[in-house]
């Protein structure tokens, strides 16, 4: 039966955006503000709700299955606890499903990591590490999606990963005067 206060009216997605973020509570936000950095360094535009499969599951499930149509091509979700966001958005899309456990009060976050990752076979879900770390990582993974079929974004991520490398050599470098320093 449906419920009044979960219509299940999915949000419009805005014309040309491919990824969208779904967290199950604005309580999510400050941890996948990292995921959607990420995002916005690459220049990709991404939809952000949140949404509940506890409490809002005709919503979720609703915005899942008219997903693909409405033109998104990567799904992250973001939640915490008995984390069951992006296995029951994977059970309603054939889209890539990226989830980032949460980080949580009792448990750390080991509750929200085995609850998204330990998917039955036939339902993925491409499980990331938990909080920040996981969130910078869905983003950038969902760029990397999107990069086989967009030049830019290639040579954007070759620079990004031309920068990681440039990090390392200049704190060898630092490391290396410093040690010459007290010998
Ligand atoms: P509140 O801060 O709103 O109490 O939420 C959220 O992702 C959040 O980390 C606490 C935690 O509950 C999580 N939550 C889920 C789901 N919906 C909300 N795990 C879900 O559908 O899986």
């Amino acid at each position: 039966m449906a419920s009044t206060n979960d219509p299940g009216a999915a949000p419009a997605v805005a014309a040309g955006t491919k990824v969208a973020i779904v967290m199950g509570s604005d309580s999510d936000l400050p941890i996948m503000q990292k995921c959607l950095d990420t995002l916005r360094e690459f220049g990709v535009p991404a939809a952000i709700h949140v949404m509940s499969a506890h409490r809002s599951p005709r919503a979720v499930a609703e915005y899942a299955t008219r997903a693909a149509e409405r033109g998104l091509e990567v799904l992250i979700c973001a939640a915490g606890g008995a984390a069951h966001l992006a296995g029951v958005v994977a059970a309603h899309t054939a889209l890539p499903v990226l989830g980032v456990p949460m980080p949580s009060k009792y448990l750390s976050g080991k509750d929200s990591l085995y609850s998204t990752v330990q998917m039955p076979a036939g339902i993925p879900v491409a499980t990331f590490a938990i909080g920040e770390p996981g969130a910078a990582n869905a983003g950038l993974f969902a760029v990397q999606i999107l990069a086989r079929n967009d030049a830019r974004l290639r040579a954007k991520l070759a620079a990004h990963k031309e920068k990681l490398a440039q990090g390392v050599r200049d704190k060898d470098a630092a490391l290396q005067a410093a040690a010459k320093k007290h010998a």
